[in-house]
């Protein structure tokens, strides 16, 4: 059975003529693989591999030692196949990256309370991204009697889930083998549900551990399908079409949507249908061809302030799904709402709970459709005609487009390069290669990115989280390993260095990828924030990379990638330098290498992302990540 793909489309193709799975020589056990379930975790094992799993995402340890054992010694370490991680977060971190591509759920499996405790940043990740993940953890033995002096007590805790229900759709402790496998299942499904997100069930190691003279049957998945997801009501759709039937300029936020091609054209096709201007941005995956008459202006983080225009013009807005809409909207008119009238089309609220706010701020909504945004665009597709066409090849004309932005070139005079430059070598070097690109910086100008199909851009990482952009690509690039695709990050050399280690992961698993570090020798989204604190206080300015910068001594990031076994290149200091490296860098991933290019930029963003992180947005004083 293939995963459901609810909130992602159809799965894309993995031909291609390079980068095939046979680059994958990682050693495999040299198990007799046995038939027959005896303990526990054999059953369970079973269960992943009934729910067509790939893979189990791991950081080792003896709470779950037992389902370990089953994995490698009686499925033969096959459909699943562990993947080795060297921090929890780098795991968590690859499913994230992995289900951004494919839609599927990887399994994460968790040593008790404390690889737990280090996964949290990552699951709270995958839950702002609505991203589907089995997270499984060990723990106990729950039965003291059966516990080990010191260790077991010490990792084993009561309410183990309690760790992280503010962000998981769900969780569990079965406390029998069948009810493990129930619990799985039910799991599996909640989490690939729409709107999607990551599930806790937790595994006493006793359970798994325990010999078993009956096993329990498995599941046939034909009698627990994932459940229908309904239309929208034609109603609700009729009143919505007539409202933007009546528009004279309508425009389009879309945010989380599925990624196949033919969704996408969809909305390509709903677009030029109504003439209706869009937004996309940074937060989700490409969604829409940027180079598109009807997209004007480049995907930000943020609402730029020339895209802000088209918000102040609009007379209806559609929100599919947009993270943020009430924000996004006071932000780009000046703290006030907006006088078009608003339809939010989200299943998002299916999910809002206390503990987290990444629900954001409340939106208006004239019309608010509970439904999946892409069943919203077909339905309306089958009942608004084709006459605006026209309109919609000739867009009126905008305001002066900035869009072009201007950077602060400092390149060349102290042995760095300009952000902008950067950007523009990359891509150029990559476009030739159908590069994915897995992530941008926060300071990457927009003018760079000219997503044309889904995939081109992967998607943040949803939560804030710096430290996801190594995992994240290594998940990503597992996933598009055999598409023929090039998968690129460009990552701070914050987020490279916290999340380091993946990148041995990536190396061991033969997976090919291109990371560019963004190496401004500094957390300096924080130097803009000191700099704001300073100029508001009437302080010195020139004390804004105390405490941030991360030059004394400078980190070798070339030499720790290639102390992982990785190809690491740099530090590039030019823009002739970057553009050979790369070429090189290219053809190594082309090879089957996982390659670092650490690129020295100046401390600078490019001027518009700067501004509209920075600016005074009212009721959001602080905006930066
Ligand atoms: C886990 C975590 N710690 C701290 C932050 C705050 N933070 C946001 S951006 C940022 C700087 C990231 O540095 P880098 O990746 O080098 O990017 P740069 O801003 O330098 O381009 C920090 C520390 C965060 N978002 N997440
Ligand atoms: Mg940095």
């Amino acid at each position: 059975m293939r995963a459901e793909r609810v909130g992602f489309g159809a799965p894309f193709d993995y031909k291609s003529p390079w980068m095939n799975d046979t680059v994958n020589a990682a050693p495999k056990p040299n198990a007799a693989v046995e038939s027959v379930p005896r303990f526990g975790s054999d059953c369970i094992a079973e269960m992943l591999r009934v729910l067509d799993v790939p893979y189990v995402a791991l950081t080792p340890g003896a709470s779950f030692r037992g389902l370990h054992d089953s994995l490698v010694n009686y499925l033969g370490n096959e459909r699943p196949e562990l993947l080795l991680c060297i921090h929890e977060e780098t795991a968590v971190a690859i499913a994230h990256g992995y289900a951004r591509v494919t839609g599927r759920p990887l399994a994460v499996a968790l040593h008790a309370n404390v690889g737990l405790m280090h996964a949290t940043m990552a699951i709270f990740n995958a839950w702002c991204d609505r991203i589907p993940m089995l997270v499984l953890g060990g723990v106990g033995p729950m039965d003291a009697a059966a516990r080990r002096p010191w260790v077991d007590w010490i990792h084993t805790s009561s309410d183990m889930a309690a760790l992280v229900r503010d962000y998981t759709k769900w969780d569990d402790q079965p406390a029998s083998v069948a009810g493990a496998l129930e619990s799985i299942l039910r799991g599996y499904r909640i989490a690939t549900t729409a709107p999607q997100g990551p599930v806790y069930v937790c595994l006493d190691a006793g359970l798994q551990e325990a010999a078993i003279a009956s096993p329990p049957p498995l599941p046939d998945l034909d009698r627990y399908p994932p459940p229908r997801v309904v239309d929208p009501p034609p109603q609700a759709v009729a009143e919505i079409a007539a409202m933007l039937g009546r528009a004279k300029r309508p425009l389009l936020l879309i945010g989380r949507v599925a990624n196949d091609c033919d969704s996408f054209a969809r909305r390509v096709e709903l677009a030029e249908r109504l003439g209706a201007r869009v937004i996309t941005d940074l937060k989700t995956a490409a969604s829409f061809p940027m180079p598109h008459p009807l997209h004007p202006f480049p995907a930000g983080i943020y609402i730029s302030v020339e895209a802000g225009a088209l918000v102040r013009e609009a007379d209806v807005i559609v929100s599919l799904d947009w993270v943020d809409l009430a924000g996004s909207l006071r932000q780009a008119c000046g703290g006030q709402l907006p006088a078009a009238r608003v339809i939010q089309c989200s299943l998002d609220s299916y999910l809002h709970r206390g503990w987290s706010k990444d629900y954001q701020s409340l939106p208006p909504a004239d019309v608010f459709m509970l439904a999946d945004p892409d069943r919203l665009v077909s339905a309306l597709l089958a009942c608004i005609g084709d006459s605006r066409r026209a309109a919609a090849q000739s867009p009126p004309a905008l305001p002066p487009s900035t869009a072009a932005e201007a950077t602060t070139h400092s390149a060349g005079t102290d042995g760095r390069i300009s952000i902008a430059d950067m950007a523009r070598v990359t891509s150029a070097s990559a476009a030739a290669h159908r590069p994915s690109y897995v992530r941008l910086p926060l300071g990457w100008p927009g003018e760079y990115c000219r997503f044309a199909e889904p995939l081109d851009f992967i998607g943040f990482d949803g939560g804030g989280g710096i430290g996801s952009g190594p995992g994240m690509t290594v998940g990503a690039a597992l996933a598009l390993r055999g598409s023929g695709r090039l998968p690129v990050a460009v990552l701070g050399d914050g987020d490279y260095l916290m999340g380091l280690t993946a990148l041995w992961t990536g190396v061991h698993y033969r997976i090919p990828l291109l990371i560019v570090v963004s190496n401004n020798q500094s957390f300096f989204n924080d130097e803009l924030h000191q700099e704001r604190m300073a100029r508001m206080r009437g302080r010195p300015i020139e004390n804004r990379w105390v405490g941030l910068r991360m030059d004394d001594p400078p980190l070798d990031l070339a030499a720790l990638a290639r102390g992982q076994g990785a190809a690491g290149y740099g530090p590039i200091r030019d823009a002739a330098a970057l553009e050979a490296a790369l070429n090189s860098a290219i053809r190594d991933v082309q090879a089957g290498s996982t390659c670092v290019v650490d690129v020295r930029v100046a401390p600078e963003y490019a001027r518009t992302v700067s501004s509209t992180l920075l600016q005074h947005i009212p009721n959001d004083k602080d905006n930066g990540a």
